[in-house]
Formats: C-alpha cells, structure tokens, sequence
C-alpha cells in the first residue's frame, strides 16, 4: 500500500485538478505515457453537490458528496471507465481523490447525478445514509457540534469538519458502504487513492476500511498487489495527531515539504539552497518511504489549508516555482506529486483571496474540455504545469535517475548548489543575485550533453545549451541570475 505501482522508468503523479475524465484519457495517450509520467491523481469521482450561491459552481462543491455513483462534474460512469482503460494501456496510473470522512455542509437539494439529499435530517437515500450513520452528541461535544479546537484530537475526528455531516465510520454498516464505493473503483483498474481529510478519521477505523479492499485488477497489475494509498494529513507540528499516525496504513501528505522548499527558494528567514542538502527527513520530515511530497497541492495554492501566501510557490510565481519542482524531482525524498491547475484572478484582501472559490474553466459550470496549442501549452485558462518544458522534462530526468544515490553535492556556502544522481544525472541552481560561473564535477561520463531546462534534446540537435564534460567527468557551468531559468539539468 505504500508502492505507486509504476510502470517501469516511469515517475512522478500530477494531479489534473477538475480536468474532465475524456481529457484525461486523451491526456494519458497523447502526452503522460509518452513524456515517462507514472499516474494521475483525479478529483472526486463521486456525485457531488452542486453549489450556486453565494459561489456560483466552485471547485470545493467535489469535497460534498451526495452519494458513491460515479456522476461527477468531471463525467460520468462510462467515460471514467474508458479513462481507467485508456490510460493503463497508456502505462499510466489512475489515482482517485476519496472523501470519506463526511458528506455534505447544511442544505438540501439535488447533487451532480440528480441524488436528493437533505443535510437537516441527515438524509442521503442514494448511499443510502440516514441519521444513525452520522456522528452525532454522543460522541461529539463541542458546542456547535462542528470542530472548534484541534488541540482535542476527540472533536478533530468526530466532530464536523467545517459543518460538513461527519461519517460514523466506527459503525460496520457505513464501513461496508465505503469499502463498496472503493472497491468498485479498484475494479475498474485503479491503482490507488488519495485519501481526503485523514486526520479527521481513527487510525483504526481506516485501518478497518483498508482491510476490505480487494487486490488490484489483475488484468492490469501483477497479482496480489494493493491499492496504493496516500493519505491528508496536515502535520506542521503543534497539534496532538501527527502524520506518523497513519504511516502503518500508507503514506502521508508532507505539508512541510513545500513550505519548506517555498521558504529557501524565497530566501525566507535567512534560508539558504545549501541547506537542502539534508533536505526530508534530516530536516523533520516523515521518512521517505512513507512521505508524499509536492511544491503547492489545490488547497494551499489558493490559501485554504496549510503553508501560507508568504511561502507556497504556485504557477503564479513561475521561475521560483519551476526551480522548486525541478529541486523536488531530482533530490531523492518522497513520492513525488505535480499539481497541474487551472488560472483564477487571485484578489488577496486582508490575507484571504476572495476569489479562492472560483471552479474550473466551464460554460455555464459545465467545465470546459482542455484544448492544447500548437506548442503544447493548453488554453482556455488551464495552466497545465505538467507541460511546461522544466516540468516535464525534470519528469524524464527523475524516471532515469530515481534508483541512483546522491553524489557530488556542491556548494557555495549561499545560494547554489548542484549534485548528480549517481553517473545517470546532474543538476545545478543560480539563486544568487549575480552569474555563476564554475567547473563541477558531474559524475557523468565524457561527452556533450544538453541541457533539457533550456532546451529540448531533438534526435543529433539540442536547443538548449551545450554542456561539456571532460574525461575526470568534470564541467563548466555558467548559469545567468537574469535567464528564463536559472538552472540546469543534464542526464545520459
Ligand atoms: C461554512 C463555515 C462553517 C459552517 C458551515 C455551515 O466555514 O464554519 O459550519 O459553513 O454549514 C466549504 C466552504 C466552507 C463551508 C463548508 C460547508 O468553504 O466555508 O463552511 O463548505 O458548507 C474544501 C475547501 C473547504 C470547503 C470544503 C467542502 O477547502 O473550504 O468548505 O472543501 O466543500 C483542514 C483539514 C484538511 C482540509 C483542509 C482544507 O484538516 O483535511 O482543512 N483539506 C481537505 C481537502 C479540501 C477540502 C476538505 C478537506 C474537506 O483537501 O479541499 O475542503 O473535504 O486543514
Ligand atoms: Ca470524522
């Protein structure tokens, strides 16, 4: 439960947030497979509700479930089976977004496959969920009934995260429900599941869950394998229920991670890039076999969450951002995540942005389907991170290096650093304020190598920059403060 189940030379899962399940099907076969990416994580495919005011179809009405069909704003059954099988043929895995811990806040209406529901008395006849599946006083006695302080890790898990109707999960009837809704996902060729709101659940009543998941589709996986679970848990220290809590049942979100990683590339509090040379778990991080890592996740991006505006690097920041995730895919710590989001006017008043509601591209909330340019960009408002040239090319470098050990690390005591992965890959950063010109050993064997940052490594021609190492493996990097990027990357 802790293996992503990637193909071969494969790396790296980018969360294509809101995207349409066709998308992503086409996505898997024109782009992920080919580019060496090992799976995606997609949103919730479950029915929803459907929110019109005060926010008018925003992203987080996908965190409400209605009930387990599988008739969500991303498309229905049948298209989301056809991506399953589209994009393992692709030899890319599919990871989906679980919310379990709750259904939805106050209301009633209809959710996305027309399911009434009714949150007053507790109803949810498409499950169906009624009053005795929810925690209610017996077990949650905060005065409005809601969360109110995480210091009490009792209220954290069973109390209503933000009002949302909190599940009674120690109850067998409800246990068998979400391991149903589960199980018909591994059915259909999951590989796995990013768990939503992990802290707000008992360790042990997880562990109940995972226990009634089947193995993995073996027309798709090798017999016996289990779904691979990464579970959300914000631990930035400070609070009774730590991240190492679940770490026996799958691996964990580590929210320190890019904060961190934001910090330094920001030269926050006096940070320094020679300091990650311990970067993880040398730093107080989970161990790496257990540790799920990211630069910025669909939450903090827009200030919900952990991490800060003051740290978190998002698409907005896009030389720091293109830095860090280069950082993240070449230093070996953690299973490595890729957000790819969507653009939204950010308007920051008083530390919030009032516009962190706003959904995906759509006409009338119907999202929009992706359209991709001439140059791979994409258009229509998303962003598609996981096509920008820094991005996914550090995909490629990470698929080659990800089993070779740190070597060759180099400093300048402030503000650059290179290292290689073995003889397979080297890499070096500029975050000083001035050039950078020195002779490093790469580790790689002689030869004329192309820088994959700057450029693209066409067959006999590079348009990027020439990198020469000579027979002691040795080179001369000069990397400008003032470049589009101020790093490099070159592999065998
Ligand atoms: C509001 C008030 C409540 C009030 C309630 C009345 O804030 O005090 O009780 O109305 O019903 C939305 C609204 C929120 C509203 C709530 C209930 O934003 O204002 O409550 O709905 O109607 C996402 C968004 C939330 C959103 C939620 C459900 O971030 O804003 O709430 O979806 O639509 C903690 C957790 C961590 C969590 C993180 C955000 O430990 O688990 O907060 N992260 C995950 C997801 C996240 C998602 C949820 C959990 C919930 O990554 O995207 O929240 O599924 O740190
Ligand atoms: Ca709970």
């Amino acid at each position: 439960n802790k293996s992503p189940h990637c193909h071969n030379g494969r790396f790296g899962i980018v969360h294509l947030f809101e995207w349409r399940w066709a998308d992503i099907a086409a996505e898997c076969e024109r782009w992920l497979g080919p580019k060496n990416f090992c799976g995606v994580q997609i949103s919730p495919p479950n029915e929803h509700r459907i929110i019109d005011s005060p926010d008018y179809r925003p992203w987080y009405q996908r965190y409400q479930p209605v009930s387990y069909k599988l008739d969500s704003r991303s498309g229905n059954e049948q298209e989301l089976r056809d991506m399953v099988e589209r994009c393992n043929k692709a030899g890319v895995r599919i990871y989906a977004d679980l919310v379990i811990n709750h259904m939805t806040g106050g209301g009633q209406g209809q959710g996305s496959s027309g399911s009434y529901w009714n949150a007053d008395s507790l109803s949810y006849p498409a499950v169906p969920f009624g009053s005795g599946d929810f925690n209610g006083r017996d077990v949650c006695n905060t005065g409005s009934g809601n969360i109110e302080n995480y210091n009490d890790a009792n209220q954290v898990r069973n109390c209503r995260l933000l009002g949302l109707r909190d599940l009674r999960l120690g109850k067998d009837y409800v246990r068998g429900k979400v391991a149903d809704y589960i199980n018909n996902l591994i059915d259909m060729g999951m590989a796995g599941f990013r768990v939503d709101a992990v802290k707000h659940m008992w360790p042990g009543d997880l562990q109940n869950i995972y226990s009634r998941l089947k193995n993995l589709n073996s027309r798709y996986f090798l017999s016996n394998s289990r779904p691979f679970i990464f579970q959300e848990v914000i631990d930035m220290g400070g609070e009774p229920i730590k991240g190492t809590d679940y770490t026996h049942l799958g691996q964990v979100t580590e929210f320190k991670y890019g904060k961190e990683l934001g910090d330094v590339i920001r030269k926050n509090n006096g940070q320094r890039l020679r300091y990650l040379r311990n970067f993880g778990e040398g730093w107080g991080m989970l161990r790496s076999g257990d540790s799920l890592v990211f630069v910025d996740n669909h939450d903090n991006q827009r200030g919900h969450g952990a991490g800060g505006y003051g740290s978190i690097l998002t698409h907005a920041d896009s030389k720091m951002y293109k830095m860090a995730n280069a950082f993240m895919m070449a230093f070996p710590y953690g299973t490595v995540r890729i957000m790819s989001s969507y653009s939204w006017q950010r308007n920051i008043q008083g530390g919030k942005d009032k516009n962190d509601w706003i959904g995906p591209p759509s006409n009338g909330g119907n999202t929009k389907s992706v359209p991709i340019n001439a140059d791979n960009t994409c258009g229509d408002g998303w962003v598609c991170e996981h096509r920008w040239r820094q991005i996914y090319n550090m995909v490629s470098f990470g698929a080659k290096s990800q089993n070779e050990p740190l070597r060759n690390w180099w400093d300048n005591g402030w503000q650059q650093v290179a290292f290689s992965r073995g003889n397979k890959a080297f890499i070096a950063f500029n975050n000083e304020d001035r050039e950078m010109d020195v002779t490093l050993q790469t580790g790689l064997p002689a030869g004329t190598y192309c820088d994959i940052v700057s450029g693209q490594n066409g067959k006999g021609n590079c348009s990027g920059k020439t990198i020469y190492v000579g027979n002691d493996g040795r080179a001369r990097i000069q990397i400008s403060n003032r470049a589009d990027d101020s790093f490099i990357a070159i592999m065998v």
